[in-house]
Protein backbone atom coordinates (compact mmCIF):
# COMPACT_ATOMS: atom_id res chain seq x y z
CA UNK A 1 0.00 0.00 0.00
CA UNK A 2 1.34 3.94 -0.99
CA UNK A 3 1.72 5.51 2.20
CA UNK A 4 -0.46 8.63 2.68
CA UNK A 5 1.02 11.95 3.21
CA UNK A 6 0.75 13.30 7.15
CA UNK A 7 1.55 17.15 7.47
CA UNK A 8 2.59 17.57 10.82
CA UNK A 9 3.16 21.08 12.71
CA UNK A 10 4.13 21.90 16.03
CA UNK A 11 4.23 26.10 17.16
CA UNK A 12 7.51 28.09 17.97
CA UNK A 13 7.65 29.37 21.55
CA UNK A 14 4.93 32.42 22.55
CA UNK A 15 4.43 34.75 25.47
CA UNK A 16 6.82 33.69 28.79
CA UNK A 17 7.83 30.59 27.36
CA UNK A 18 11.12 29.90 25.77
CA UNK A 19 10.94 26.53 24.10
CA UNK A 20 7.43 25.45 22.45
CA UNK A 21 6.86 21.41 23.40
CA UNK A 22 5.01 21.09 20.21
CA UNK A 23 7.30 21.42 17.90
CA UNK A 24 9.65 19.61 20.09
CA UNK A 25 7.53 16.54 20.33
CA UNK A 26 7.08 17.05 15.76
CA UNK A 27 10.81 17.35 15.52
CA UNK A 28 10.86 14.15 17.29
CA UNK A 29 8.76 11.76 15.09
CA UNK A 30 10.30 9.32 12.95
CA UNK A 31 9.69 9.92 9.29
CA UNK A 32 7.29 7.16 8.59
CA UNK A 33 4.24 6.07 10.90
CA UNK A 34 2.41 3.23 10.19
CA UNK A 35 0.72 3.65 7.09
CA UNK A 36 1.63 7.70 6.80
CA UNK A 37 4.86 9.60 5.75
CA UNK A 38 5.36 12.73 7.85
CA UNK A 39 6.11 15.90 6.75
CA UNK A 40 6.57 18.48 9.54
CA UNK A 41 6.69 22.29 9.43
CA UNK A 42 7.02 24.71 12.37
CA UNK A 43 4.82 27.38 12.22
CA UNK A 44 5.06 31.04 13.48
CA UNK A 45 2.46 32.13 16.57
CA UNK A 46 0.57 34.27 14.39
CA UNK A 47 -3.02 34.56 13.62
CA UNK A 48 -3.96 34.08 9.97
CA UNK A 49 -0.04 33.50 8.73
CA UNK A 50 0.39 30.23 10.37
CA UNK A 51 -2.70 28.64 8.77
CA UNK A 52 -1.66 30.02 5.70
CA UNK A 53 1.38 28.59 5.74
CA UNK A 54 0.14 24.98 6.86
CA UNK A 55 -2.63 25.26 4.40
CA UNK A 56 0.18 26.02 1.54
CA UNK A 57 2.24 23.08 2.97
CA UNK A 58 -0.10 20.69 3.00
CA UNK A 59 -1.22 21.81 -0.83
CA UNK A 60 2.62 21.39 -1.60
CA UNK A 61 3.02 17.77 -0.25
CA UNK A 62 -0.35 16.08 -1.16
CA UNK A 63 -1.78 16.07 2.50
CA UNK A 64 -4.26 13.15 3.19
CA UNK A 65 -4.32 14.26 6.70
CA UNK A 66 -3.20 17.50 8.88
CA UNK A 67 -2.23 17.17 12.53
CA UNK A 68 -1.25 20.72 14.00
CA UNK A 69 0.20 20.16 17.37
CA UNK A 70 0.48 23.33 20.22
CA UNK A 71 1.13 23.74 23.72
CA UNK A 72 -1.90 24.38 26.51
CA UNK A 73 0.23 25.76 29.32
CA UNK A 74 -1.57 24.37 32.60
CA UNK A 75 -3.08 21.28 31.13
CA UNK A 76 -1.74 18.34 32.35
CA UNK A 77 -3.47 15.27 30.03
CA UNK A 78 -2.71 16.00 26.51
CA UNK A 79 -6.17 17.05 25.04
CA UNK A 80 -7.29 16.31 20.72
CA UNK A 81 -8.89 19.06 19.94
CA UNK A 82 -12.75 18.06 18.97
CA UNK A 83 -13.98 21.53 17.82
CA UNK A 84 -12.67 24.68 16.46
CA UNK A 85 -14.69 27.86 16.82
CA UNK A 86 -14.74 31.24 14.93
CA UNK A 87 -13.45 33.39 17.06
CA UNK A 88 -10.03 35.39 17.85
CA UNK A 89 -9.75 36.93 21.76
CA UNK A 90 -6.72 36.40 23.67
CA UNK A 91 -5.09 38.56 26.34
CA UNK A 92 -1.81 38.59 24.73
CA UNK A 93 -0.82 39.36 21.19
CA UNK A 94 0.37 36.77 19.08
CA UNK A 95 4.45 36.83 18.06
CA UNK A 96 3.57 39.73 15.23
CA UNK A 97 2.32 42.19 18.07
CA UNK A 98 -1.25 41.10 17.11
CA UNK A 99 -4.30 42.00 19.48
CA UNK A 100 -7.28 40.01 19.04
CA UNK A 101 -10.65 41.14 21.45
CA UNK A 102 -13.65 39.24 20.00
CA UNK A 103 -12.94 39.23 16.29
CA UNK A 104 -14.28 36.63 13.88
CA UNK A 105 -11.48 34.27 12.15
CA UNK A 106 -13.37 34.26 9.24
CA UNK A 107 -16.35 37.09 9.15
CA UNK A 108 -18.46 35.12 6.89
CA UNK A 109 -17.51 31.79 8.03
CA UNK A 110 -20.03 29.28 10.18
CA UNK A 111 -19.68 29.55 13.90
CA UNK A 112 -17.53 26.29 14.85
CA UNK A 113 -16.29 23.32 12.91
CA UNK A 114 -15.90 19.77 14.27
CA UNK A 115 -12.33 18.32 13.51
CA UNK A 116 -12.52 15.83 10.83
CA UNK A 117 -10.52 13.00 11.91
CA UNK A 118 -11.34 10.90 14.39
CA UNK A 119 -10.00 12.62 17.90
CA UNK A 120 -12.08 10.35 20.51
CA UNK A 121 -10.20 7.35 19.01
CA UNK A 122 -7.22 9.30 19.03
CA UNK A 123 -7.91 10.42 22.27
CA UNK A 124 -8.38 6.50 23.26
CA UNK A 125 -5.54 5.16 21.62
CA UNK A 126 -3.37 7.73 23.38
CA UNK A 127 -4.64 6.48 26.84
CA UNK A 128 -3.89 3.55 25.70
CA UNK A 129 -0.46 4.07 25.02
CA UNK A 130 0.02 4.85 28.99
CA UNK A 131 -0.34 8.60 28.37
CA UNK A 132 -3.05 10.79 30.35
CA UNK A 133 -5.30 11.89 27.69
CA UNK A 134 -9.08 13.97 27.46
CA UNK A 135 -11.00 14.85 24.41
CA UNK A 136 -10.97 18.49 24.75
CA UNK A 137 -13.95 20.83 23.38
CA UNK A 138 -12.03 24.19 23.37
CA UNK A 139 -8.90 24.79 21.75
CA UNK A 140 -9.44 28.67 23.20
CA UNK A 141 -9.56 31.49 20.99
CA UNK A 142 -5.91 31.92 20.36
CA UNK A 143 -3.55 31.21 17.61
CA UNK A 144 -4.38 27.59 17.87
CA UNK A 145 -7.99 27.74 17.52
CA UNK A 146 -7.37 30.02 14.36
CA UNK A 147 -4.78 27.23 12.65
CA UNK A 148 -7.46 24.61 13.37
CA UNK A 149 -10.78 26.41 12.64
CA UNK A 150 -9.18 28.08 9.39
CA UNK A 151 -7.90 24.86 8.11
CA UNK A 152 -11.17 22.69 8.61
CA UNK A 153 -12.72 25.46 6.75
CA UNK A 154 -10.24 25.70 4.17
CA UNK A 155 -10.43 22.21 3.87
CA UNK A 156 -14.22 21.82 4.01
CA UNK A 157 -15.82 19.82 1.65
CA UNK A 158 -12.34 18.17 0.02
CA UNK A 159 -10.81 14.94 1.34
CA UNK A 160 -8.33 16.57 3.77
CA UNK A 161 -9.19 15.66 6.99
CA UNK A 162 -7.94 17.45 10.16
CA UNK A 163 -7.40 17.68 13.52
CA UNK A 164 -5.23 19.79 16.88
CA UNK A 165 -3.91 18.37 19.42
CA UNK A 166 -2.76 20.10 22.64
CA UNK A 167 0.20 19.22 24.97
CA UNK A 168 1.12 20.30 28.23
CA UNK A 169 4.09 22.34 29.28
CA UNK A 170 7.07 19.68 29.69
CA UNK A 171 7.05 20.17 33.60
CA UNK A 172 3.59 18.73 33.40
CA UNK A 173 4.38 16.05 31.27
CA UNK A 174 7.50 14.68 29.85
CA UNK A 175 8.88 15.49 26.50
CA UNK A 176 9.27 11.31 25.70
CA UNK A 177 5.33 11.35 27.24
CA UNK A 178 4.34 13.84 24.30
CA UNK A 179 6.22 12.32 21.69
CA UNK A 180 4.21 8.78 22.65
CA UNK A 181 1.12 10.29 22.43
CA UNK A 182 1.30 11.93 18.72
CA UNK A 183 3.03 8.80 17.78
CA UNK A 184 -0.58 6.75 18.59
CA UNK A 185 -2.81 9.39 17.89
CA UNK A 186 -1.12 9.23 14.46
CA UNK A 187 -1.20 5.47 14.41
CA UNK A 188 -4.96 5.82 15.19
CA UNK A 189 -6.05 7.62 12.73
N1 LIG B 1 -0.30 27.34 21.89
C1 LIG B 1 -1.11 28.52 21.67
C2 LIG B 1 -0.63 29.10 20.37
C3 LIG B 1 0.65 28.42 20.06
C4 LIG B 1 0.73 27.28 20.99
O1 LIG B 1 1.60 26.41 20.99
C5 LIG B 1 -2.60 28.24 21.74
O2 LIG B 1 -3.02 27.31 22.45
O3 LIG B 1 -3.38 28.95 21.12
Amino acid sequence: MDPKTLLITGFAPFGTESVNPSWEAVKALPEHIGAWSLHKLLLPVEYGRAAALAAEAANECGADAIICAGLAAGRTAVTPEAVGINVRDAAIPDNAGRKCEGEPVEPDGPAAFFSTLPVRKMTEAIHDAGVSAKLSYTAGTYVCNDLLYTLLHRFSGTPVRVAFVHIPLEKDLPLKDSIRALTAAIEAI
